[in-house]
């Protein structure tokens, strides 16, 4: 098994009697509705159900209330209950019953019963109604036009632009039909770093040709747009969007694109971050260059998601901040057809951060969520981390902006503050590798996003044991062993690489790698020492009201939580204070011996998860198997090689030994400090 199949295997279901129980209702599968939508999900139960059940199964396009069969059925008057994307599946004796309101709702039962079946559910608990609690649950791609990805470690991007659009590889439907399988339902194809050329009618008949791939699966497209179009592609002499030229451009092209693509959905924007154009070139804001394309695609109901991953080379500054200072006094000024992304933390992706404080600062504004799946600070493809834990954590961090119980998942599914429109956008970890994700283990975490956009009530461990059981084995001892695995990967790889709350410490060039002595960069907020603040006195970044105060974004019930740091919990604790070595935490330990604690504790239990994982042989598919095993053993290299660079890197400073039972690396920093070199030549 090459992972090609991902979640969707569909083989036969090992158990017989599992399978006799589904039997009474797969005569046939019945639908009236002919559109391309519902017509995929006939065809996709059938497949399914034939692979699982080992029989064949009639499809009929007429509808059917004949006992043994399942038929799919769109409301004759629309039902509340099921909002335009969700379904009912019910059972009656011997027919199984998916409604919906529309057909993509139908889409969505189908794959649930089908995942019900998969994971051999009894038929008692086949009955459920489900709704999206986020409307726009989005991947977006960070691909090139010349095939690269930014952060992808899959292999080249899945869109072969050169090809199309006269061809159209096949593989766009098996990645469509994936998403459709776990809810998601839009999808931006180029990166944020984009390319002007998108916008020309040449990619525009490109882009439609993946987009009419995609229909039939519940699937918008979405593009990222370069905010200097207007200048690049349309020989403006400049951008600005107060312009009245620059206006009339977009105003066209949004005509153009929609004359191709009638079902095209937005426009995805970075500007001014991180050197790309914007509005800030002209001393306009955020606002004026979000409303001006929000205007243009407002007769076509397009939306314009904005992003608010921006930061200023300053070095007085706290980077922590600089999102909400440019964004928060925004609030109440975009048009309604315009949203503000934000990544799930206020620096960036880090393997733990606490949650933006964003969050609870615009209520008059739509925030999506910024989620990264693509692992480019958690170890890349080589690393097993299971990802729903980190989503969860911030989901379900209260802001309290509306008392207690206000939470990040609140706020983005737009419950809290009545937002018209919510989206969840994860960064894809998809590529042209045979398995789509690099690691087999990565899977998961596509998988986790999209259930999670569906709903953020689900637990990160049911959605694990969905996805092992379609995925890797239904042995229970094995099922037990992986989930346990996955539950506690992302704790080990914090605290291996960045522990009690230390974040940014990563390789300039080679992010899955250790780097915390870099101290010069092109800008002071991309080395290491800007966010350690490593000294003779302690480890940690003050962001107290004695520091950059960056606590005191947040409503006051928020920041006690962290601003004592005695009783600031571990996880956060160097994010928030400048904590002396020999501080004793609550663990007993001195700070030293608690760091030193974490890094070996966290690099000795990628050790075991390779020694379970090797135990599991004979429980999988031997291909995947050896495939996870090898990658394992990728990881205990990079953990090692994280916990002597920190261990030895912070020993400048605390001139405290290694604490017992440990045993001081046997290699010396400089040592280490040379293979990170190897690592950045080019
Ligand atoms: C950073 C990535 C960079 C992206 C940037 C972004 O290193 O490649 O372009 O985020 O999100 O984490 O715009």
């Amino acid at each position: 098994d090459d992972g090609y199949r991902l979640w969707l295997k569909y083989d036969l279901l090992k158990n017989a009697n599992v399978r006799a129980q589904y039997q009474p209702f797969t005569l046939y599968i019945a639908h009236a509705a002919t559109d391309p939508v519902t017509s995929t999900a006939a065809k996709e139960l059938q497949t399914g159900l034939q692979g699982l059940l080992g029989k064949s199964i009639r499809l009929q396009s007429t509808a059917s209330t004949a006992p043994g069969g399942i038929s799919l059925e769109l409301t004759t008057t629309p039902q509340p209950n099921l909002g335009t994307e969700g379904y009912s599946i019910t059972t009656q004796n011997t027919r199984v019953k998916i409604s919906a309101n529309t057909p993509s709702g139908l889409l969505y039962g189908a794959f649930a019963l089908l995942r019900k079946i998969q994971t051999a559910t009894p038929l008692s608990k086949i009955p459920e109604t489900s709704v999206p609690r986020v409307q726009l649950r989005m991947l977006n791609h960070w691909d090139n036009t010349n095939g690269s990805i930014e952060r992808g470690y899959a292999g080249a991007s899945l869109w072969k632009w050169y090809e199309l659009p006269e061809t159209v590889d096949p593989r766009y439907r098996d990645y469509a039909r994936a998403n459709a399988s776990i809810g998601i339902n839009a999808v931006v194809l180029n990166n944020v770093n984009a390319s002007a050329r998108f916008m020309s009618r040449e990619y525009l008949l490109k882009v439609k040709a993946i987009a009419d791939v995609f229909k039939p699966y519940g699937i918008k497209v979405y593009l990222s747009v370069n905010f200097a179009a207007p200048r690049i592609l349309g020989k403006l002499k400049n951008s600005d969007p107060l312009e009245p030229a620059v206006r009339q451009w977009w105003v066209d092209k949004a005509s153009e694109i929609y004359g191709i693509m009638p079902d095209f959905g937005g426009f995805l924007v970075k500007a001014n971050s991180e050197g790309e154009p914007g509005p800030q070139d002209f001393g306009r804001t955020h606002a004026d260059g979000a409303n001006m394309l929000a205007e243009a695609l407002a007769p076509f109901k397009g939306i314009v998601i904005w992003r608010a991953f921006v930061y200023k080379a300053d070095p007085k500054g706290d980077r922590f901040k600089a999102a909400y200072e440019e964004f928060k006094s925004l609030d109440g000024t975009f048009l309604p057809n315009v949203v503000v992304q934000v990544k799930n933390g206020p620096i960036d992706f880090q393997p733990r951060e606490p949650f933006s404080p964003l969050f609870g600062a615009m209520p008059k504004t739509p925030l999506a969520m910024e989620f990264q799946i693509t692992q480019e600070y958690l170890g890349f493809s080589t690393n097993l981390v299971y990802l729903a834990p980190l989503f969860k954590e911030c989901l379900d961090s209260d802001t309290y902006v509306k008392g207690a119980g206000s939470t990040v998942a609140k706020v983005i599914d737009g419950s809290l503050h009545q937002y018209p429109i919510s989206v969840m956008a994860g960064v894809a970890n998809t590529g042209s590798d045979r398995n789509w994700c690099g690691h087999l283990m990565s899977q998961s975490n596509w998988y986790a996003f999209g259930r999670l956009a569906w709903d953020h009530q689900l637990s990160s461990s049911a959605i694990a044991d969905e996805w092992i059981k379609m995925t890797l084995t239904q042995d229970a001892g094995a099922v037990k062993t992986i989930l346990a695995m996955m539950e506690r990967s992302r704790e080990v790889y914090v605290d291996f690489t960045t522990p009690l709350g230390l974040h940014h410490i990563m390789g300039q060039g080679i992010h899955f790698g250790p780097e915390p002595w870099l101290e010069r960069s092109a800008r002071p907020d991309w080395t290491s020492i800007y966010y350690h603040r490593a000294d003779s006195i302690g480890l940690g970044f003050d962001r107290g009201i004695n520091g950059s105060n960056a606590l005191g974004l947040y409503h006051p019930e928020a920041i006690k939580q962290w601003s004592q740091v005695d009783a600031c919990p571990l996880p956060y604790l160097l994010w928030f204070h400048h904590v002396p070595w020999g501080k004793k935490l609550n663990t007993g330990r001195s700070l030293w011996d608690e760091l030193c604690t974490r890094y070996y504790t966290g690099s000795t239990a990628v050790g075991t998860m390779q020694r379970e994982w090797a135990g599991l042989k004979g429980k999988m598919d031997a291909e995947i198997h050896a495939d996870v095993l090898g990658r394992l053993g990728a990881q205990q290299r990079e953990a090692l090689w994280w916990r002597d660079a920190c261990v030895l890197y912070f020993q400048q400073y605390s001139k405290m030994p290694i604490p017992a039972p440990f045993t001081p690396p046997s290699r010396t920093l400089e040592e280490i400090k040379e293979l990170v070199r190897i690592y950045q030549f080019r």
